[in-house]
């Protein structure tokens, strides 16, 4: 699409401002963009500084800040083996659901990946998959990471299969945009080997060699390759319930390229961003039940309350 006709897109489009703010921010000018945001809500700015620096990080957990730090990821065995069994039997009734009954799923333009949520899902706190998503020490290692306490931008589950379809959007090398900051989170529901589209990335010092214009786009691996060594990809192979954190707003990354037609891969994905949000404009979809057993756990999952009361 040239400039013309998604800039007329854009104007025709229902929300027009909306559009163009999630259009810049996809731009290097997405710092502005964050700083218009947070001068928008300068109290929940200052309470998600003030929690974040009172978090006391468990000591088993500062190993995993250093290296989020240093290479922009760090592989993740702190979870409750439980609630981590629980999140994997769930994904796979959803999957079991996805192939058996029609539903209202997301059918979206990236053929190799399905959303086994529904698109009008909505969790509570209770969920499994929220449970998990904000648990605490996944909680404090990111406000420790973003130095501000996050705000879990979305849940996801995803099927990743094999098409015979060339390479597109996520299956390419590109940076989340979403956010100045966004990290995530990854669950896999399956077995991962190199043939069933493990998640590739460059770590963070690489990741910086890349030379790309001024809007982020989706790369072939002939351009990153012509300004990165091949053997700096991290190919994240792994066995069901291996979890990672990549910061993939800074981190180059793919995935889901499955090269054997017989292999699919079962994915959870939890995406944090600073606070306020930028991308989803505070709609995550879950809605807090409960009390919320402390202000990070708040501030994570529905920091509505805290915007109003400015
Ligand atoms: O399917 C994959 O492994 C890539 C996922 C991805 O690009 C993302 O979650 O940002």
């Amino acid at each position: 699409m040239n400039l013309f006709s998604k800039v007329k897109e854009i104007a025709l489009s229902e929300s027009p401002l909306r559009r163009i703010l999630n259009s810049l921010n996809r731009s290097r000018l997405r710092r502005l963009v964050k700083l218009g945001y947070q001068l928008a809500h300068p109290i929940l700015v200052m309470r998600a500084y003030s929690v974040a620096k009172k978090v006391e990080l468990p000591t088993e957990l500062k190993p995993n800040l250093k290296q989020l730090q240093r290479d922009g990821y760090t592989e993740v065995n702190f979870l409750d083996h439980e609630l981590m069994q629980a999140l994997v039997n769930e994904a796979e009734v959803k999957l079991h659901e996805f192939r058996t009954v029609e539903k209202n799923y997301d059918k979206n333009k990236k053929t190799f990946w399905n959303r086994l949520f529904e698109k009008d899902i909505s969790f509570t706190d209770e969920s499994t998959f929220v449970r998990l998503a904000a648990s605490e020490k996944v909680l404090s290692l990111i406000a420790k990471y973003f130095g501000s306490a996050p705000y879990l931008n979305s849940i996801f589950l995803s099927y990743s299969v094999p098409t015979n379809e060339p390479l597109k959007i996520s299956q390419l090398w590109h940076c989340d945009q979403d956010d100045v900051n966004v990290l995530k989170l990854f669950i896999y529901c399956n077995d991962v080997d190199t043939e069933s589209g493990p998640f590739h990335f460059l770590p963070k010092q690489e990741s910086k060699k890349v030379n790309y214009g001024f809007l982020m786009r989706h790369y072939q691996d002939d351009f990153i390759y012509s300004q990165v060594d091949k053997d700096k990809v991290k190919v994240m192979t792994g066995k069901k319930y291996s979890c990672f954190m990549v910061d993939t707003g800074c981190c180059f990354h793919m995935g889901s390229r499955i090269t054997n037609p017989k292999k699919s891969r079962l994915m959870f994905t939890a995406t944090y961003s600073g606070l306020p949000p930028v991308y989803t404009n505070f709609n995550n979809r879950i809605t807090l039940t409960n009390t919320a057993p402390s202000d990070i756990y708040q501030l994570a999952l529905s920091p509505g309350s805290i915007r109003n009361t400015q």
